[in-house]
């Protein structure tokens, strides 16, 4: 395909230039708001070279020289990498998974709003978060009126081309034109109190508009670009994944024969990670068929089971695919587009439609309590892994919310359950199902004191429960409130004892 045919907007052909020069009209200080979403359809070349620029004013003086860096969700090295290694992110929001971010936000060193991922466009509508100076946004080709053909993720970009003051779009050649119609951009949004339902009743509901909106005046730059996603490979399924995939197959088979679920089950969300494509490879040998999805990253468990037939439709904001898979699905890319939707985020995650439709949500934790509330966001209550994502978006909202973990890690020396999560993200509210290698905990309609038994016997590892155990019973003779026993200091020392000593 010519370029011409890429960029079909006449008057945006005087606007391609190199990334480099691109990158000098985003304002020190700015706040940027960039597509990508798990590695999926993120600026290739303008963060790289913002990063340099920064890097060359660090050097002549400016140590303050940093952007504000909003995005839909993590992106990859050339993005968060080169930007943080650049020391050039003064705040990032609202979702990262990068080491060298990780390392400067837990150094005090970069500022990390941590979001809802639904909660992101309203924010910025709203402007709470400041405003928003510059968008940077892949997309695939631009149409003869200067609407886009989006990427291969969505995310909050409808929200930062309309918000944004001035914009700077990659064209990436690498990225397949046959992309256009796979999405479905909603324009429908209003803000409170003018707000109305959001239509959307299928997974397969298409409610909006197949291409951004985006105002040719705006766009100040047009770099293009040729480079793939980051696609990193996804591990064979391990042991601890393989049985936690069962558990999570033997009750879903259970709940349909209860009558709680439908053959097919109901929509499926799952969260990012080696588990939760283990998990996805257990459903995809399991007995159910025509399941659906309705979540918000699509990776290569689901791509198998839309080719194995056993999903029928996936609704999603991003794909995140392994080399192999990124092949398969261009191969194959008419097959997918009669199965798949790329919606914006605050769509894919929306809790009315997560509501509405039932969804089972399948994220995993860094660790679960006793009583059942969940960790997924920080090690030893202060240092940040990576964010909490989707994962709030979905569990309070589905008809089934499960999280799952090994039991134990770094080598059997941490237990995944302990007596109080040193951070909270998930509350017992919110969380119905634990699952460990160990076996499964169903937490629905029980007390705390019935959910802490179950926790411990259920999933805890044979090595960490004496000790929850005695936690337990001791806790509940000393005169503690009986409805949520605990023993406050010993409770708040756990996780750095278990670090001192190994087990305890
Ligand atoms: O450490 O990197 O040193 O090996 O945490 O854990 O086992 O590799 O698992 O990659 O699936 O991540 C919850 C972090 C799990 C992820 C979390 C250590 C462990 C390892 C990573 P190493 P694993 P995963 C949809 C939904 C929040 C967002 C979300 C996550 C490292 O799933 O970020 O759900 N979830 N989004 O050893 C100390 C513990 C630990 C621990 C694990 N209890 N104590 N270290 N680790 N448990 C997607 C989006 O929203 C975009």
């Amino acid at each position: 395909m010519s370029l011409a045919e890429r960029i079909q907007n006449a008057a945006l052909h005087a606007k391609i230039m190199s990334a480099a020069q691109a990158a000098q009209l985003i304002p020190v200080g700015a706040n940027v708001g960039m597509s990508g979403f798990t590695g999926a359809g993120y600026p290739k070349a303008v963060p790289q070279a913002l990063a340099q620029r920064l890097s060359a004013l660090h050097k002549a003086g400016d140590t303050h020289a940093r952007i504000g860096l909003w995005t839909g969700a993590s992106t990859a090295p050339e993005l968060d990498g080169a930007l943080a290694r650049a020391d050039g992110i003064e705040m990032r929001l609202p979702y990262q998974s990068d080491p060298t971010c990780r390392q400067l936000i837990n150094a005090g060193q970069m500022l990390y709003t941590d979001m809802h991922l639904s909660h992101v466009a309203q924010a910025a509508w709203f402007g709470f978060l400041g405003h928003l100076d510059v968008a940077v946004v892949e997309v695939v080709g631009i149409l003869p009126d200067g609407q886009l053909i989006p990427s291969t993720s969505v995310g909050n970009n409808k929200t930062w081309l309309d918000q944004a003051d001035k914009i700077i779009l990659e064209v990436n050649l690498r990225q397949n034109p046959a992309l256009a119609g796979m999405h479905d951009i909603y324009y429908g949004t209003q803000l409170p109190p003018h707000r109305q339902p959001i239509p959307l009743v299928k997974t397969s509901d298409r409610i909006g508009h197949p291409y951004l909106k985006c105002d040719p005046s705006k766009v100040i730059a047009v770099v293009i670009t040729d480079q793939p996603d980051r696609n990193l490979p996804f591990d064979a399924p391990s042991d601890v994944s393989t049985r936690i995939a069962a558990h999570l197959v033997d009750f879903l088979q259970h709940e349909v024969k209860a009558g709680r679920l439908p053959p097919e089950l109901l929509p499926l969300q799952s969260g990012v990670g080696n588990m939760a494509n283990a998990v996805l490879a257990g459903l995809n040998q399991g007995p159910f068929d025509s399941m659906t999805a309705y979540t918000e990253v699509l990776q290569d468990g689901m791509l198998e089971m839309l080719r194995s037939g056993k999903l029928a439709f996936a609704s999603a904001t991003a794909l995140s695919l392994s080399p192999e898979a990124a092949s398969e699905f261009n191969g194959n890319i008419d097959f997918y587009r009669q199965r798949i939707v790329l919606r914006p985020q605050e769509i894919s995650n929306h809790p009315e439609l997560v509501r509405r439709l039932g969804v089972i949500a399948m994220n995993a934790m860094i660790e679960a309590d006793i009583y059942g509330n969940v960790n997924s966001t920080h090690i030893m209550g202060s240092g940040i892994m990576n964010g909490i994502g989707g994962s709030g978006d979905f569990a309070r909202n589905a008809y089934l919310s499960f999280f799952m973990s090994p039991s134990v890690v770094k080598d059997g020396k941490i237990s995944c359950i302990v007596p109080m999560v040193s951070h909270h993200d998930h509350t017992e509210h919110d969380v119905q199902v634990i699952v460990t290698e160990q076996g499964l905990a169903d937490l629905r309609g029980l007390a705390p004191s019935q959910r802490a038994k179950l926790i411990v016997e259920r999933c805890a590892h044979p090595s960490f429960r004496p000790q929850l155990l005695d936690y337990m019973e001791r806790a509940q003779r000393s005169g503690a409130g009986l409805h949520t026993p605990h023993l406050l200091d010993e409770a708040l020392s756990w996780h750095s004892r278990c670090l001192k000593t190994g087990h305890m």
